[in-house]
């Protein structure tokens, strides 16, 4: 039996469950409750010592970490979303690397305190938000170009790289980060939204969120 243990508002924790919906495997997802601290309860700590999720049981064998999570379900399932060939795997890693190390983080910065910091009532820096903002300006523009020339990030098929910048940008309608400027990336999100790998995940990005912020 495979266990995914994530958070609904979780950028990695739904990376992973992208990936195990995309390859139709049978999982059961255990959400933990990040605001109760739950992630650092000792039964969870037997899984993943780190305290965080996304993490994953799959018969005693636990992992965390979003990306070797979803690395070690594609190959474990032979699948093309993390190609065997060296050079295109090589790809895939580069963009997927790109949409996590610059793209999620990010974002990341921008949400936390839009979103998270005030509605727990904890400190907002505007300067993480205006420093998040000028990167993703920075870094946008390349993914724009990438995805006029290519169908998806990596190539001609989708992949792992996908899945990873699809989870970075959810929140970014309800953290207030404009992409009116990026008419590929916003086809490109549009197509993959409406996929049921997606879909099977949530059909939109924070519902539960959204309504608790009244929007
Ligand atoms: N690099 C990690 C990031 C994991 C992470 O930061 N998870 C956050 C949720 S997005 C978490 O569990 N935070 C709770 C905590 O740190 O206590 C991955 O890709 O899996």
């Amino acid at each position: 039996m495979l266990t995914i243990y994530g958070s609904d508002l979780s950028g990695p924790a739904n990376k992973v469950r992208f990936v195990a919906n995309y390859l139709g495997i049978s999982y059961e997802y255990r959400q933990v409750n990040l605001r109760e601290g739950e992630q650092k309860q000792e039964w969870f700590l037997k899984i993943n010592p780190i305290g965080k999720v996304p993490a994953m049981d799959d018969n005693g064998f636990c992992l965390f970490e979003s990306g070797a999570i979803s690395k070690y379900l594609c190959d474990k399932n032979g699948s093309s979303l993390y190609p065997q060939d060296l050079k295109q795997r090589a790809i895939v890693e580069q963009w997927t690397d790109f949409a996590s190390l610059h793209i999620m983080v990010n974002v990341a910065k921008v949400t936390y305190n839009r979103l998270f910091a005030p509605r727990r009532g904890l400190p907002v820096s505007q300067e993480s938000i205006d420093d998040g903002t000028k990167c993703l300006e920075q870094y946008f523009p390349s993914i724009e170009k990438q995805l006029g020339q290519h169908k998806y990030l990596a190539g001609i098929q989708i992949t792992l790289a996908d899945m990873t910048l699809l989870a970075a940008m959810d929140p970014c309608e309800l953290s207030g980060i404009d992409l009116s400027k990026y008419p590929k990336i916003t086809a490109w999100r549009k197509e993959l939204k409406i996929q049921s790998f997606y879909i099977k995940c949530h059909k939109e990005y924070g519902e539960s969120l959204k309504a608790a912020l009244g929007r």
